[in-house]
């Protein structure tokens, strides 16, 4: 497969070089705008090509550093390379890679940690400031000139109509014949000439099949052959396994109870092992004919799609193990009619998330025990991943839940705290919280009833007893709406940073 038969459209061929030719282009201090979401369709030989580009200028003693916007998060050949080349200001919106966060946590790289749903019309509004440049990967151009999206579609749309030049990377590694899988609306607009979003059921198709892009604006073509991250998922472990059947159970319960329809609702999930373990626990549950309104397509999505038990898959990207990868190269056809990729301005739609009654499972570092959630931070002050879209699907969800393992690093870390050390979402985003201890149901509760459940459903046995007296001191205090004890109430994280445990001594 050569660039010649992805790139249909003449006058774009005509423009292709090398990486390094295209990284030149890129000058210093720009607003570069890259595809990529949770490790799929983020450009694979530009970032490289960046990087040296940034290293020669460094040995030059000249300053050369750009500001990286994308979707949501690259991979080591994209962000790892950025940043060990030292050629990162401003990140923005998501970021998983470990030299990345180092360069973050070191104050290195500013990170801009926002919801996913915000990140193209924040940049529509003008709140970011210009795009110089953006950088987006496509698997080919029609004759016509429109773009065939790749892996993720993300803010690519947002980024070629915003952007002052587009450098595209074909890549000619994933199948051709996933053109027609996405779904690219050109609806939106900012306010006040919004118009409703036209989408009543998560497998709707709104859009075009096709990015677009002013021809004029293309600079450069480069080609690449190189596939997306490999994510590997752990074998779910007993934790994980119980967390989903906790879930599974809850909502089984809950359809026989007349509050979910026999035929379930759309169904969101967030990236990691626990999330694919919920995944492979509707794998043999009850339920048929599901829905998938989703940001990130995983392992476990592919695997219901392909046993039958889900109709459709709706995503912003496909993020898969190598395994599962092959899966879905191997059967395009079957997955092509199955999975729509849309915009993550569309796939995280807070309208569409609450009109299709999306059922939301994220994962967490932390709660407290009023439900507050910390999805970000690790003992208040380091950067983990980011929120993601973790917020846009938890507060519009019909029904909102955060897992984790009640216990983290050997138990030397609660998951349940009195206070959490960061906030991303707020009590009222809560609704149900799981661990492999339980599952505290927190709906029409107040602040002192959630608190006595997420304690005896939620907590660790040998942290349960701590919770308890926290809760009975602080209450004790006299009467609250949410009492604490201000002084004791992020001493857990101290005795942690202190003495490596959060155990009382
Ligand atoms: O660290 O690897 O060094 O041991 O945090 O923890 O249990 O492996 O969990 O991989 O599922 O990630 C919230 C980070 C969970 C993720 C978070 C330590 C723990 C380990 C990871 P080690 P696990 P996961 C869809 C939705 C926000 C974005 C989101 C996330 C590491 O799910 O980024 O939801 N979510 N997006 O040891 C200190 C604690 C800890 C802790 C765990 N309480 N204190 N460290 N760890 N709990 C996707 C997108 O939006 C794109």
């Amino acid at each position: 497969m050569s660039l010649a038969d992805r790139v249909r459209f003449p006058e774009f061929l005509s423009r292709a070089m090398t990486a390094q030719q295209a990284a030149a282009l890129i000058p210093h201090g720009v607003n570069v705008g890259m595809s990529g979401f949770t490790g799929a369709g983020y450009p694979k030989a530009l970032p490289q090509a960046i990087a040296e580009h940034a290293r020669q200028e460094h040995a030059q003693g000249r300053p050369y550093k750009i500001n990286v916007w994308t979707g949501a998060s690259t991979a080591a050949e994209c962000d790892g390379v950025l940043a060990e080349a030292q050629a990162v200001a401003q990140r923005l919106p998501f970021n998983t890679d470990p030299k990345a966060r180092q360069a973050v946590n070191a104050g290195e790289i500013d990170f801009i940690d926002m919801h996913l749903s915000h990140v193209a019309q924040h940049a529509w509004f003008g709140f970011l400031g210009p795009m110089n440049v953006a950088v987006i990967e496509v698997l080919g151009v029609t004759a016509d000139g429109l773009l065939i999206p790749s892996t993720a579609v993300g803010n690519n749309k947002t980024w070629l109509e915003i952007a002052d030049k587009v450098i595209l990377e074909v890549n000619t590694k994933p199948p051709g014949k996933m053109e027609g899988m996405h779904d690219i609306y050109y609806g939106t607009a900012i306010p006040p000439r919004r118009m409703p979003i036209n989408m009543t059921h998560a497998d709707d198709r709104i859009g075009d099949a096709y990015l677009k892009v002013d021809p004029a604006k293309v600079i450069a073509v480069v080609e690449t052959h190189k596939g997306d991250r490999d994510n590997v998922f752990a074998v779910p472990d007993e934790n994980s396994n119980r967390i989903a059947a906790y879930i599974i159970d809850f909502l089984s319960h809950e359809m026989r109870m007349g509050r979910l329809p026999k035929d379930m609702l759309p169904i969101q999930s967030g990236v990691g092992n626990v999330a694919n373990a919920v995944l492979a626990g509707l794998l043999t549950g009850p339920f048929e004919n599901l829905l998938g309104f989703t940001e990130v397509l995983q392992d476990g999505m592919l695997d219901l799609l392909r046993a039958g038990k889900m109709r459709k898959a709706s995503a912003t990207s496909i993020s898969l193990s190598a395994p599962a990868y092959k899966d879905f190269e191997d059967n395009i056809d079957f997955y092509r009619e199955r999975i729509i990729l849309r915009p993550q301005e569309i796939s995280n739609h807070p309208e569409l998330v609450r009109r299709l009654g999306v059922i939301a499972m994220n994962s967490m570092i932390e709660a407290d025990i009023y439900g507050n959630i910390n999805s970000t931070h690790l003992m208040g002050s380091a950067m983990m991943n980011g929120i993601g879209g973790s917020g846009d699907f938890a507060r519009n969800g019909y029904l909102s839940f955060f897992v984790t393992p009640s216990v983290a690093k050997n138990g030397a870390i609660s998951c349940i705290v009195p206070m959490c050390s960061h906030v991303d979402h707020t009590e009222h985003d809560t609704q149900i919280i799981v661990t492999e201890q339980g599952l505290a149901d927190l709906r029409g509760l107040a602040p002192r009833q959630r608190a006595r459940v997420i304690i005896e459903r939620c907590a660790h046995p040998d942290y349960r007893p701590m919770l308890e007296d926290y809760l009975e001191r602080a209450q004790r205090k006299g009467p609250q709406h949410t009492p604490h004890i201000l002084t004791e109430a992020l001493s857990w994280h101290q005795r942690f940073v202190d003495t490596g445990s959060m155990k009382a001594p």
